[in-house]
């Protein structure tokens, strides 16, 4: 029979439990990007991607466990999530739950500062918070290797958000359980380069085409897909040059090519894919007038119309003030290099 210490110490530890897990991750820019999967069912990229950590728009995600429920909860900024996001995420716990051994349904219950689904990555910060959360949640002690490989599963853009700074992203090798194995992100230490980012945002609304169909369909019908990948690969060992060397110039133009080259895949896909905006060309015509101007400036843009242009940080006022110029009614935010993702309370402990 329990003591009355007993019990209240079992009441103090279910009202800890209650709190679940909380983690924050931020979203990260792909300086040299992603586009493209080799297995869709394990979400392994084709090519090698390289990001920078954003110290914006974090998603801060608790997973709580409901043994008593009959199925996951999943609320997205308030709202009970159906569809597609609920499908994605209750995916994910099954996944967590067959590492962990584990049946428990559980409740997910996520915020977002970034705009969902309008290009800016709210699935990178997003599932690599919910990894974080959810594999404490289910007791699951895992490295931040080890993280990032479950977080590719939600999202491979999601694999980088694990860190902070620079992450580099392995398409890794080999099929099946040897692919898995070998695909998750690392950091790239950058000792002294903290360039500003600054972010146009052109169009908040959710995109068209989602970025995984759209990916399926550059892969198998864009005759420039290859032609792209591979030249991604001399981008990457370009890139690392130039961020060693802190070249914000070099690391601006290769990271400019990269994204323009991949847009070219999705233009030449059949049916075209195409996100770029009116506003977007706007705000690379004022860009490419910043660089005529003496002011270093470059731009990368993802699977939305909006532009995230990287330059100097004593350059991001004029920048801001040139991209407002060139697409009025759009708002600006900065952004400089953020951390990884990371456990805000641990459930039990
Ligand atoms: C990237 N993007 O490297 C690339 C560049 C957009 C353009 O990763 O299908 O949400 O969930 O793995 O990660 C956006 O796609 O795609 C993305 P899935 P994700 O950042």
């Amino acid at each position: 029979m329990s003591t009355d210490h007993e019990r209240g110490r079992g009441r103090r530890q279910a009202k800890v439990l209650d709190r679940g897990s909380t983690a924050v991750a931020h979203p990260n820019i792909a300086l040299i990007k992603y586009w493209g999967k080799r297995d869709e069912r394990l979400v392994v990229p084709y090519v090698d991607s390289l990001s920078m950590t954003l110290d914006v728009f974090p998603t801060s995600t608790t997973v709580r466990l409901s043994p008593g429920a009959r199925a996951d909860r999943v609320t997205l900024d308030g709202t009970s999530a159906e569809g597609e996001v609920r499908r994605r995420v209750v995916a994910f716990l099954d996944l967590v739950r067959e590492l962990a051994g584990r049946t428990e349904p559980a409740a997910v219950d996520t915020r977002n500062a970034v705009p969902t689904g309008a290009g800016l990555a709210s699935s990178a910060s997003g599932f690599a918070a919910l990894a974080v959360a959810a594999s404490a949640a289910y007791g699951l002690d895992l490295d931040d290797t080890a993280l990032s490989r479950l977080a590719r599963r939600g999202s491979a853009s999601a694999a980088r958000s694990i860190f902070g700074g620079y992450a580099l992203c392995h398409a890794g090798q080999g099929v099946g359980a040897a692919a898995d194995l070998s695909s998750y992100a690392e950091p790239v230490p950058v000792p002294d380069f903290d360039p500003a980012l600054v972010i146009a945002l052109v169009d908040a609304g959710p995109k068209a085409v989602s970025s995984r169909v759209a990916m399926r369909r550059t892969v198998e019908t864009s005759p420039l897909y290859e032609a792209w990948a591979r030249s991604s690969k001399d981008d990457l060992t370009d890139m690392r040059e130039m961020l060693s060397r802190g070249d914000l110039e070099g690391v601006g133009e290769i990271a400019e090519r990269n994204a323009l080259g991949m847009h070219a895949t999705m233009l030449a896909a059949r049916p075209a894919v195409r996100y770029l905006s009116p506003a977007t060309v706007a705000v690379l015509d004022g860009v490419i007038q910043l660089r005529r101007d003496g002011v270093p400036a470059y731009a990368t843009m993802d699977a939305g119309p909006n532009v995230k242009v990287l330059c100097h940080p004593a350059d991001a006022g004029r920048v801001a003030d040139t991209v407002l110029g060139a697409a009025p009614g759009c708002s600006v935010v900065t952004a400089r290099c953020g951390p990884g993702a990371r456990l805000r309370t641990a459930a039990g402990r």
